[in-house]
C-alpha cells in the first residue's frame, strides 16, 4: 500500500488552514486577513450554491432593475451583491467597499470599520447566466493607509498597491483562484465537505501560448495596433501555426482559460468605447494582479496595467493580458519606436501632400516645408534617388501607402479637417482628443491612433 500518496490524499490544504500558513511568516498578523478572506470564501459559497439552484429556484430573470452601467440587473446579480457587502461589513475588517452593482462607494460605519478595502464584482458575467456558462466574482484588496474617516480616494489606488485579488468561477467546478502577492494558488470547492482544497498549487502561466481571447465582432472599431495583432495570431507570417480563437464573453472564464493554458485576453478599446468595457477596479486590476504573479503580463495599449491610477470608481480600461511573450507582441506593436508605426506623412488624409506643404508652409520656408517632405516620403522609400515625379503621383503613392497601414482606415474616421478659423491640423471627432501646442498652434490629437503625430 502506497501511505505516502495515501497521506497526501488525506492532508487536506484548505483555503483556511492555507492563509493561516501563509500568516504564520508574519508574527506581527493578528488574523484580520484570514477573517476577511473567511467571509469573502463564504459569500463564494453562498453564489456558488445560488447558481447551481438557478434554474431550478428561477433566480434567473430581470429584478426588474438597471444597475449604474445601464445594464439590466438579474436576480442573481442583485442577490450576490446582497451576500458580499453583507459579508464583508460583517466581517469587521473593511472600511470602503465598491461594487460593480452600487454606484456609490460604501463607507462602513465606525463600529463596524477595520483596516481593509475591498472592490469587487459580485457576478461576472451576469448576460450569461440565463444559459449555464461560467460566471464568476472576482475581487481586488487593498489596506487603508490611515485611521481618518475612510473615503472613496481609498481605493483610488493604483493596482501595484493592492495586497491580494482573486476570482471565484462557477462552472462545471467552483474554483477559488487567490494571490496574496506571493504566487498564484487555486482551490477547488470540494461539495461534500464544503471546503474549498488547494488543487492547483502555484500556478504559472505558460510563456507563450497558442489561444487568444476577444470580442472579434467588435473588430471594425477597433484601432490599428489591435487589428494588427488579431491578423497576426490569425496569418502568422513568422511560419508559426495560427493562433485559436476561444472566447465565452465571461471575463472570469476567459482568464481562468488564458490563466491555466496560455494565450492572451484582450479587451481593447474601440471607436464606440474609447475606455474599452472592463471595469479598471474590480476586473483589470485583480486580473491583472493574478496574471504577473503567475509570470504573465497586463497592458492597457499604454502602460502596464497595475500602474494605472483611477479617478473614479467605475472607470473602464483596455486590457491585453495573459503569457508575458503574448503580450510582448502587443508592446511591440504599439512602441512609439515600432517599425510599424506610420510617419506623420502617413497620417495625413489623401489629399495629404498639398495639405501638408501648406501646414508646413505656415510655420516654415516654403523651400524647408519641401525638403521636410522630401525626407519623410524618402524614409519610407516612396519615391527611388533618380525619381522626379509630380505632386499628383506624389499623393497618389502616398496615399496607396497609407492604406498598407491597418490603422488608417480607423483614423480617416476618426480625423476630420480642423474648423476653427485660421487652424490648419485636424480635429478628433471622439472628443477624447488631448490637445497640445505646436509653434503658435493648438494642434488636437487622437487618444491613441495619433500619438506619433507629435514627432
Ligand atoms: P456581463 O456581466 O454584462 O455579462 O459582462 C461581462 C463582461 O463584463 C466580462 O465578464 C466579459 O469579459 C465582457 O463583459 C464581455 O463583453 P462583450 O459581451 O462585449 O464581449
Amino acid at each position: 500500500m502506497d501511505h505516502e500518496a495515501d497521506a497526501y490524499r488525506t492532508d487536506l490544504m484548505t483555503i483556511t488552514r492555507f492563509v493561516l500558513n501563509e500568516q504564520s511568516k508574519y508574527p506581527e498578523s493578528r488574523g484580520d486577513f484570514t477573517i476577511l478572506l473567511s467571509n469573502i470564501v463564504l459569500g463564494c459559497k453562498f453564489v456558488c450554491s445560488a447558481v447551481n439552484k438557478a434554474g431550478l429556484a428561477k433566480l434567473i430573470g430581470l429584478a426588474g432593475e438597471t444597475n449604474i452601467q445601464g445594464e439590466e440587473q438579474k436576480k442573481l446579480d442583485v442577490l450576490s451583491n446582497d451576500v458580499f457587502v453583507k459579508a464583508l461589513v460583517s466581517s469587521g475588517r473593511t472600511s470602503v467597499l465598491v461594487s460593480e452593482e452600487d454606484e456609490e462607494a460604501t463607507l462602513v460605519e465606525s463600529s463596524k470599520r477595520g483596516k481593509y478595502c475591498v472592490v469587487f464584482d459580485p457576478l461576472d458575467g451576469s448576460s450569461n447566466i440565463d444559459c449555464g456558462v461560467s460566471i464568476g466574482t472576482i475581487f481586488g484588496i487593498y489596506t487603508m493607509s490611515h485611521n481618518d474617516e475612510p473615503t472613496t480616494e481609498d481605493v483610488l489606488k493604483p493596482g501595484n498597491e493592492m495586497v491580494a485579488a482573486g476570482y471565484c468561477m462557477y462552472g462545471s467546478s467552483c474554483m477559488l483562484v487567490l494571490s496574496t502577492g506571493t504566487g498564484v494558488n487555486g482551490f477547488t470547492l470540494d461539495p461534500s465537505l464544503g471546503e474549498f482544497i488547494l488543487t492547483h498549487p502555484d500556478i504559472k502561466i505558460p510563456k507563450k501560448g497558442n489561444i487568444y481571447s476577444v470580442n472579434e465582432g467588435n473588430a471594425q472599431n477597433w484601432d490599428g495596433p489591435t487589428t494588427k495583432y488579431v491578423e497576426k495570431c490569425k496569418f502568422p507570417k513568422d511560419g508559426s501555426p495560427a493562433k485559436s480563437l476561444r472566447y465565452v464573453g465571461s471575463m472570469v472564464a476567459d482568464v481562468h482559460r488564458t490563466l491555466l493554458y496560455g494565450g492572451i485576453f484582450l479587451y481593447p478599446a474601440d471607436k464606440k468605447s474609447p475606455n474599452g468595457k472592463l471595469r479598471v477596479l474590480y476586473e483589470v486590476f485583480p486580473m491583472s494582479f493574478l496574471m504577473e504573479q503567475a509570470g504573465g503580463q497586463a497592458f492597457t495599449g499604454k502602460k502596464r496595467a497595475l500602474d494605472l491610477v483611477p479617478e473614479k470608481i467605475h472607470e473602464r480600461s483596455p486590457i491585453f493580458l495573459g503569457s508575458y511573450e503574448d503580450v510582448e507582441e502587443i508592446k511591440a506593436l504599439d512602441s512609439p519606436s515600432s517599425p510599424t508605426t506610420p510617419p506623420l506623412s502617413l497620417l495625413l488624409p489623401d489629399y495629404n501632400i498639398l495639405l501638408s506643404i501648406l501646414f508646413l508652409q505656415t510655420h516654415f520656408p516654403i523651400s524647408d516645408a519641401i525638403a521636410e517632405i522630401d525626407a519623410m516620403l524618402a524614409r519610407n522609400s516612396l519615391i527611388g534617388e533618380d525619381e522626379e515625379l509630380m505632386p499628383s503621383e506624389i499623393s497618389r503613392r502616398v496615399l496607396m501607402a497609407q492604406k498598407r497601414y491597418i490603422g488608417y482606415e480607423t483614423l480617416r474616421r476618426d480625423m476630420v479637417p480642423c474648423q476653427k478659423p485660421g487652424a490648419s491640423y485636424y480635429d478628433c471627432r471622439s472628443g477624447q482628443a488631448n490637445s497640445y501646442n505646436r509653434g503658435c498652434e493648438t494642434i488636437t490629437r487622437c487618444a491613441r491612433d495619433t500619438s506619433d503625430i507629435t514627432t
